[in-house]
C-alpha cells in the first residue's frame, strides 16, 4: 500500500527523509557471490552528488555508504542487502517559511492533503535526495548485469532547456558536470546555467539511456512488459512528467515502413522501437528517455495559499538545483539497471532452460 518497495525477483525498499539522521534501502534477491565492497559505491554516488559543480545545489553531502548485512568475506550472501547513508549536511532553517504554505508545483500540497502531515524540512520524503539510495542500489544491479550478463547502462543529458547536443561521444559525457555528449558545448551550457541561477528560475531537460548487451527474452507479457516496467520506474523519478522508449512520441508521424525494424541475418536494420517488442527485450540496445521538468524551489515569486486557504506569495531561498536534469543521468542508469536485474533473474527462473532455436541476430 505505502509503495517504498518496487522490483519482484530483485526488490529495493528505501526509507528515510532529507533532513532525517539518515537514508537507506534494503536490496533483497542480489545473487550469491557477487563481491561488494564499499568503495563500489563512490563513483556513481559522487556522480549524482550536489555541491560538485556551481550548477548544482551547494548541498554537500559525503554519501558514505555503510553496508550493514548481506555481504560476507566481501562476498553478497544471497541474504538483503542493507545499505545506510548519513545526512550530515541538512540546513532545515531554509525549510522555515514553508511550514505554513505550498510551493507551487512541489509535492508540498499534495502530501499534505493525502497524509494531513508533512515534513516540510528539505521536503522530507518527497526530496530527490532520496534517490541517493536508488543510486546506491543500482550499483549492484549494475555490477551483477556487467559481470553475469555483460550488459552496461549508461546515459548522457539529451536536452537542457532548449540547447540539443550538437555532436555526440560517450567519451565526452563524464568529462563535464552535466553529463553532456558533445564537449564543444560545454561554454554554453555554462552560461545558460549562469543566467538562470542569476534570474532565479529554473528549466527542464531530457535524460537518454542506452542498455547495451541486453539478451533476447528479458521481459514478460502481459503486464510485466519490460517497456512497461521501466517507464514505470523512471517515472517515479522525482520531476519526471514523460518517458519515452525507443522513437516513443516521434513515432506517432512514422509510417510502419519506417518505424518497422527489418530483421536480416546481420542484425535488426534500424532501432525505433528501443529494443524491446512485445514488452520482451529482441537483443538490440534498450533505449529510454525522461522528460524532467523545471524544478519547482525556484527564486522567483509565486501565488499559493497557506494553510487556511488564504492566498500568499512564496520565494523558494535555500540549496536548490536549478535543473534537477543535470544530476538524473545517474538517477536514471539506476532505474534501469535495477528494472534489467529484476527481469533478467526473473527470466533466468521461468525460461532459463529455454533451448536458444534460432541464431541470435543482434
Ligand atoms: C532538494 C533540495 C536540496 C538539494 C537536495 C534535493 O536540499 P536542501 O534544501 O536540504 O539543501 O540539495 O538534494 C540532495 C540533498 C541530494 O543529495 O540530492 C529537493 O528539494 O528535492
Amino acid at each position: 500500500m505505502s509503495s517504498n518497495h518496487f522490483g519482484k525477483l530483485l526488490s529495493v525498499t528505501t526509507f528515510g527523509e532529507s533532513h532525517g539522521p539518515a537514508i537507506g534501502c534494503v536490496v533483497d534477491g542480489c545473487p550469491p557471490g557477487l563481491e561488494l565492497a564499499g568503495d563500489d559505491f563512490v563513483p556513481d554516488l559522487a556522480r549524482r552528488a550536489s555541491g560538485r559543480s556551481r550548477h548544482t545545489s551547494q548541498r554537500r553531502e559525503s554519501d558514505q555508504v555503510e553496508i550493514l548485512s548481506g555481504i560476507y568475506q566481501g562476498r553478497t550472501t544471497g541474504t538483503p542487502i542493507a545499505l545506510l547513508i548519513r545526512n550530515t549536511d541538512a540546513r532545515s532553517r531554509d525549510y522555515d517559511d514553508l511550514l505554513d504554505t505550498f510551493r507551487p508545483a512541489h509535492a508540498d500540497y499534495t502530501y499534505w492533503h493525502k497524509y494531513g502531515i508533512r515534513d516540510p524540512r528539505g521536503g522530507g520524503r518527497s526530496s530527490a535526495r532520496e534517490t541517493t539510495m536508488r543510486v546506491a542500489a543500482a550499483v549492484i544491479a549494475k555490477k551483477w548485469l556487467a559481470q553475469r550478463c555483460g550488459v552496461r547502462v549508461r546515459g548522457y543529458l539529451a536536452q537542457l532547456g532548449e540547447i540539443t547536443p550538437q555532436g555526440f561521444a560517450w567519451d565526452a559525457v563524464e568529462g563535464n558536470p552535466f553529463f553532456w555528449p558533445h564537449a564543444a558545448q560545454v561554454p554554453q551550457l555554462e552560461a545558460a546555467m549562469d543566467a538562470l541561477r542569476k534570474a532565479g528560475d529554473s528549466v527542464g531537460a531530457r535524460v537518454e539511456v542506452i542498455a547495451e548487451g541486453v539478451p533476447p527474452g528479458w521481459g514478460e507479457p502481459i503486464y510485466g512488459k519490460l517497456d512497461a516496467e521501466l517507464a514505470a520506474a523512471l517515472m517515479g523519478i522525482n520531476a519526471v512528467k514523460g518517458v519515452e522508449i525507443g522513437d516513443g512520441f516521434a513515432s506517432v508521424a512514422q509510417h510502419g515502413s519506417q518505424h518497422r525494424d527489418e530483421l536480416t541475418p546481420q542484425g535488426f536494420a534500424s532501432n525505433h522501437a528501443g529494443g524491446i517488442l512485445g514488452g520482451i527485450s529482441s537483443g538490440q540496445p534498450v533505449r529510454c528517455s525522461i522528460a524532467l521538468k523545471p524544478t519547482s524551489s525556484i527564486r522567483i515569486p509565486g501565488r499559493s495559499v497557506n494553510l487556511r486557504g488564504e492566498p500568499v506569495e512564496v520565494t523558494t531561498t535555500g540549496r536548490h538545483d536549478p535543473c534537477v536534469g543535470i544530476r538524473a543521468t545517474p538517477i536514471a542508469e539506476a532505474m534501469v539497471a535495477l528494472v534489467l536485474m529484476d527481469h533478467a533473474l526473473r527470466h533466468r527462473a521461468q525460461c532459463g532452460d529455454v533451448p536458444p532455436q534460432t541464431p541470435r541476430i543482434a
